[in-house]
C-alpha cells in the first residue's frame, strides 16, 4: 500500500507540475523564467481548479440523477478566507503540489501569501457559514450556499498614529481564480412600484405588482471542496447588474444618459458589504441587498425544482429546506409566499403550508440593537407587495394568538410582527419565527436565553419549535491546514483520521502526562510562536520573546466583548511593575486583532487606546520585557490562521449572557491555548468538556449579572473601593499615554463611570485580574501547562462543525448523504 501511495504521489506530482506549467504558458501567457509569485499562485490555482471543476461536475450530475433533497444555506455573509491551501488539503494534493513547485524552484508557502482573503463577512456569523459549507461537502450532503457577490468585502484596516483607518477591500482586482460566472442562470428581481388589486373571473382577488425597477442577478459560483475531494458543492453568489432594457420607455426622453444612471444604481446593490456587526442602521440599500439575493436564490431553487417536477408543487417540501442565517434573509418568507400565491396561483393556506415546512431560522444574537426591524414605510416603498403579505401573515397569526390567549391584547402586542409606535416597524425576528418550522440558538446558554428572554411567548405557543444547535468549526482549516506541525504530531500519535472524526483527538489524553509528548507538544507551540513573533517584528517592529506567554484576544471590537477589560488589566500590570520593579510575573505578550465598525466611536477609541498604551509599554525600559502589547492590524481569516497556532492564552471575556456562542474560543482551544473566560456562550460547553481544572473561569455568571442589574449597578462603587481600578481609570485621563494630549483616552473612562458601564467591566475587573494571576502561576509550572494544553486539544471533539451539521441534519433538515464516485 505504501509503495502504491508513493507511486501515486509521484504521478500526482508530475501531473500537477505539467499542469502548472501549461497554465503559466496558456492561461497566463508567461513562462517559468518570467513568472513572479503572483503568476505562480494563479497557475497553481488554475491547475487545482481543473480538478475541482471535474469534482463539481460529477457532484452535480450525481445529485441531479438521484433527485436529492438538499439544504439551501441563505446567508448575507460567507467569510471564506483563502482557498488554495484548503482546496489542496481537501483534495489530498497539498504535498504533491508543494513538491511539484519545489522542483520548479518555488515555495508553496510563499505563493499562498499572494491570495487575497475572500472577506465577504464581518465575523462570527460569516465564518460559521464558511465552516458549515466545508462540513456539508465533507459529509457528502447535498447543499448549496446562497449569498451576495460583494465587489468589496469587509474593509481593510490600517492603523495610522494608533487609530483605525478603513480602506476598500478589493479582493477581485487581479481576478479570482475560483469563481465561475453562470450567465445562463441569470435571474431578474423587481423593486419599488405599486400593487394593483384585480378581480379574477372566479371572483378571487388577485394582486399584481407593477415594479418600478428591475435588476439582473448574475450568479458567480465558488466550488466548495469537501475533505477527501469527492463531493464538491457550490457557493452561489449573486452580483447585481442593470437589466438593460428596463425603464427604457419611461426614460425615453433622456434615454441613454438616464439608462447609464440606472446601470450605476443596479450595480450598487452588490457593491459593498455593510461593516456593521451587531448594530442595525436601517439603511434602504441593506434591505435591497437582502431582498436581491433572497429573490434570486428562491427563483434559482424553483427553476431547478421545476426542471425535475414541473408544476407539481406537492414534492417541493420533500426536496427543499432553507436555513436562514439570522434574520438577514428573512424577507425570503414573504417572497416565497408571493411567488406561490401571486405567481403560481396557489391558495394562501397551501402556500403557507409549504413555507412553514421549508424555512428554518438560526438566531445569532440577543443584543437588542442587533435585532433587525424595518420601518413599514420603507418596505412599502421598496417592496409594496411584500408588506401586504406580511400584514396578511400577521393578521392570520394574531387570530391564532387570540385562540391561545382569548382577549389578551398584551400577548398580541408582544407577539405581533408589527411593532406599533411613532413609526410602525416590521420585526424580522418575529417574522422568522412565525414562518419557520424550527428556530435554533447557537450554544446551550444562548438557546435557553432565546427561549426565556427573547421569544418566551413563542416558546409557549410552539414548545417544540425553539431548539439548540451548538456551533462548531472545521478542523480541516482550523487545525490541519493552519497548524501543520501540530497536525503531524497528532497524526503520529493517533493516526490520520481525526480531521473526519474529531472525537479521535481524545486518543491524545493518554499522553497528557507523558513528558516526551509534553515536550514535543510545547516545542510545536514554540515553533509557531516564533513564526508569529517574526510577523509581529515585520509588521510592528516589536521584538517579542517566544518564552513569554502569548495572550491573544481576536474578534470584532465591541464593548460586550470587553477588549477594554483586557486593556485595563494590562495597565494595572504596567502600574504594578512601575511601582515595584521586582514585580514577579512571567513575561507576557498581549496580542490583539480587531476591526471596529466604522461608525462605532467607542470601539475605535478602544483600538486607539490599546495602541497608545502599547507604544508606551513597549518602549519603557523599566518594563524590562516583562510586558509587551501588540495590536496586529487588519485582522482577517488568513491572519487568524497565523495567530491561533501560536497562542498560549485565549481571551473569551464577554459579559455573561452577551456572546451567543463564540467560535474563536473553539479554534484557540483546539490548537492548545488555554481559555481565560466568563461563563458565556460556548465557553460553558468548552469548560464542561475540558473540566474546570483546565480552564480559567472568572466573573459574574448570567444570573448574577441579571441580579446586579436588578438591584442597581453602580460602577462608582468599584471605582472608589478598588484603588487599582481608580488608578488605571484616572491614568486614562492624564496625558501619560498621549503626550501633550490629555483626555485623548477619556471616553473609555466616561463610558465606565458616567454612562453606567453597561457591560459590567468594573464589576468583573478584580475577578479577572485574580484569574490572570492563576494563569501566570500555571504557566510557570511547565509540565502542568503542557498537560492542560494537551487536554484542551484532546477534548475539542465536540466542536467540529461536522457535529453541528449532523445535529442540523438529524433534528432539522432530515437530509441523506449522497456518495459521489471519484
Ligand atoms: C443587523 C446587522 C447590523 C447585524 C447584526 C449582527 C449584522 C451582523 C451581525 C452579526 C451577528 C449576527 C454575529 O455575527 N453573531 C455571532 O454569531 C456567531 C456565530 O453563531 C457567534 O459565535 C457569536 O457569538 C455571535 O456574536
Amino acid at each position: 500500500i505504501k509503495a502504491k501511495a508513493q507511486s501515486d504521489g509521484q504521478s500526482y506530482k508530475s501531473d500537477f507540475k505539467s499542469s502548472i506549467i501549461r497554465h503559466l504558458h496558456c492561461t497566463l501567457g508567461t513562462d517559468e523564467n518570467k513568472a513572479n509569485n503572483h503568476a505562480w499562485w494563479k497557475a497553481t490555482c488554475a491547475a487545482m481548479q481543473e480538478r475541482v471543476l471535474e469534482g463539481l461536475r460529477k457532484t452535480q450530475k450525481t445529485h441531479y440523477l438521484n433527485d436529492t433533497r438538499a439544504v439551501h444555506y441563505f446567508s448575507a455573509e460567507f467569510l471564506m478566507g483563502r482557498l488554495l491551501s484548503n482546496n489542496l488539503q481537501n483534495f489530498g494534493l497539498y504535498d504533491a503540489a508543494a513538491e511539484a513547485l519545489k522542483e520548479l524552484g518555488v515555495e508553496l508557502a510563499d505563493i499562498m501569501e499572494e491570495e487575497p482573503d475572500m472577506a465577504l463577512g464581518n465575523g462570527g456569523l460569516g465564518r460559521l457559514a464558511a465552516c458549515f459549507i466545508d462540513s456539508l461537502a465533507t459529509m457528502e450532503l447535498p447543499a448549496i450556499g446562497y449569498g451576495i457577490h460583494y465587489e468589496h468585502g469587509l474593509f481593510r484596516q490600517e492603523i495610522k498614529s494608533g487609530a483605525q483607518i478603513e480602506r476598500p477591500d478589493s479582493w477581485r482586482d487581479f481576478g479570482n481564480p475560483w469563481e465561475i460566472c453562470r450567465p445562463e442562470s441569470i435571474q431578474e428581481v423587481s423593486l419599488f412600484g405599486y400593487v394593483e388589486t384585480k378581480y379574477g373571473d372566479n371572483g378571487r382577488i388577485q394582486k399584481e405588482w407593477h415594479p418600478g425597477s428591475i435588476v439582473k442577478g448574475v450568479p458567480w459560483d465558488i466550488p466548495v471542496v469537501g475533505y477527501g475531494g469527492k463531493t464538491v458543492n457550490v457557493l452561489r453568489l449573486w452580483k447585481s447588474e442593470s437589466s438593460g432594457y428596463f425603464n427604457w420607455d419611461v426614460f425615453n426622453a433622456g434615454g441613454y444618459v438616464d439608462a447609464q444612471r440606472e446601470n450605476v444604481q443596479a450595480e450598487t446593490i452588490s457593491k459593498v458589504l455593510y461593516p456593521n456587526d451587531e448594530t442595525e442602521a436601517g439603511k434602504e440599500l441593506r434591505l435591497i441587498q437582502q431582498y436581491f439575493f433572497c429573490s434570486c436564490s428562491l427563483k434559482d431553487i424553483i427553476r431547478r425544482y421545476k426542471r425535475a417536477h414541473g408544476d407539481d408543487w406537492s414534492r417541493f417540501t420533500d426536496q427543499v429546506v432553507i436555513q436562514l442565517n439570522d434574520t438577514h434573509p428573512a424577507i425570503s418568507i414573504p417572497e416565497l409566499m408571493r411567488i406561490l400565491v401571486d405567481r403560481a396561483a396557489l391558495d394562501w393556506d397551501k402556500a403557507w403550508g409549504i413555507c412553514t415546512k421549508v424555512f428554518a431560522y438560526t438566531n445569532h444574537t440577543l443584543l437588542p440593537e442587533a435585532l433587525e426591524k424595518w420601518p413599514a414605510r420603507m418596505l412599502e416603498k421598496i417592496l409594496p407587495r411584500h408588506l401586504e403579505i406580511i400584514y396578511e401573515i400577521n393578521h392570520r397569526f394574531m387570530a391564532e394568538v387570540d385562540k391561545k390567549w382569548p382577549g389578551d391584547t398584551s400577548k398580541k402586542t408582544k407577539l405581533s410582527i408589527i411593532e406599533e409606535g411613532s413609526e410602525k416597524m416590521v420585526r424580522m425576528g418575529h417574522l422568522s419565527v412565525i414562518g419557520s418550522f424550527k428556530v435554533n440558538g447557537v450554544a446551550e446558554i444562548h438557546s435557553r436565553l432565546v427561549k426565556q428572554n427573547l421569544f418566551p411567548e413563542f416558546n409557549e405557543l410552539w414548545p417544540d419549535k425553539l431548539t439548540n444547535v451548538t456551533n462548531g468549526i472545521t478542523p480541516r482549516r482550523w487545525l490541519k491546514a493552519c497548524n501543520p506541525p501540530l497536525s503531524r504530531l497528532i497524526d503520529k500519535k493517533i493516526g490520520e483520521n481525526w480531521p473526519l472524526d474529531l472525537k479521535k483527538l481524545e486518543g491524545l489524553l493518554e499522553y497528557a502526562d507523558n513528558k516526551t509528548f509534553q515536550k514535543q507538544f510545547m516545542q510545536v507551540k514554540q515553533q509557531n510562536k516564533q513564526l508569529l513573533a517574526d510577523e509581529i517584528k515585520n509588521t510592528l517592529n516589536i521584538d517579542v520573546d517566544v518564552n513569554a506567554i502569548f495572550d491573544v484576544q481576536i474578534k470584532r471590537m465591541h464593548e460586550y466583548k470587553r477588549q477594554h477589560l483586557n486593556l485595563l488589566h494590562i495597565m494595572a500590570l504596567y502600574r504594578r511593575i512601575l511601582e515595584n520593579p521586582d514585580y514577579d510575573m512571567h513575561p507576557r505578550v498581549f496580542i490583539f486583532g480587531a476591526k471596529a465598525a466604522p461608525g462605532y466611536k467607542l470601539a475605535k477609541d478602544i483600538i486607539f487606546a490599546i495602541n497608545k498604551v502599547a507604544d508606551k509599554i513597549n518602549q519603557d525600559p523599566r518594563v524590562k520585557n516583562k510586558l509587551k502589547v501588540a495590536f496586529l492590524p487588519n485582522y482577517r481569516v488568513s491572519l487568524a490562521e497565523k495567530m491561533i497556532p501560536a497562542s498560549d492564552v485565549s481571551e473569551q471575556i464577554s459579559t455573561a449572557g452577551k456572546e451567543a456562542s463564540g467560535t474563536g474560543n473553539m479554534k484557540l482551544a483546539l490548537n492548545g491555548a488555554l481559555t481565560i473566560g466568563t461563563l458565556d456562550g460556548a465557553n460553558i460547553e468548552i469548560a464542561e468538556e475540558v473540566g474546570e481544572d483546565n480552564i480559567f473561569i472568572f466573573g459574574l455568571n448570567v444570573d448574577e449579572v441579571h441580579e446586579l442589574q436588578e438591584k442597581g449597578y453602580n460602577p462608582h462603587d468599584y471605582y472608589y473601593r478598588d484603588p487599582e481600578i481608580k488608578a488605571v481609570l484616572d491614568w486614562l485621563e492624564t496625558d501619560y499615554f498621549t503626550p501633550g494630549k490629555p483626555g485623548a483616552l477619556v471616553s473609555i473612562k466616561q463610558s465606565l463611570l458616567d454612562y453606567g458601564d453597561p457591560y459590567f467591566v468594573l464589576a468583573d475587573f478584580r475577578a479577572y485580574a485574580d484569574a490572570q494571576e492563576k494563569v501566570d502561576k500555571a504557566y510557570r509550572d511547565k509540565d502542568r501547562w503542557a498537560r492542560m494544553a494537551i487536554i484542551n486539544t484532546a477534548k475539542m471533539g465536540k466542536f467540529t462543525s461536522d457535529r453541528s451539521i449532523q445535529d442540523y441534519v438529524e433534528r432539522i433538515w432530515k437530509l441523506q448523504p449522497c456518495t459521489v464516485d471519484k
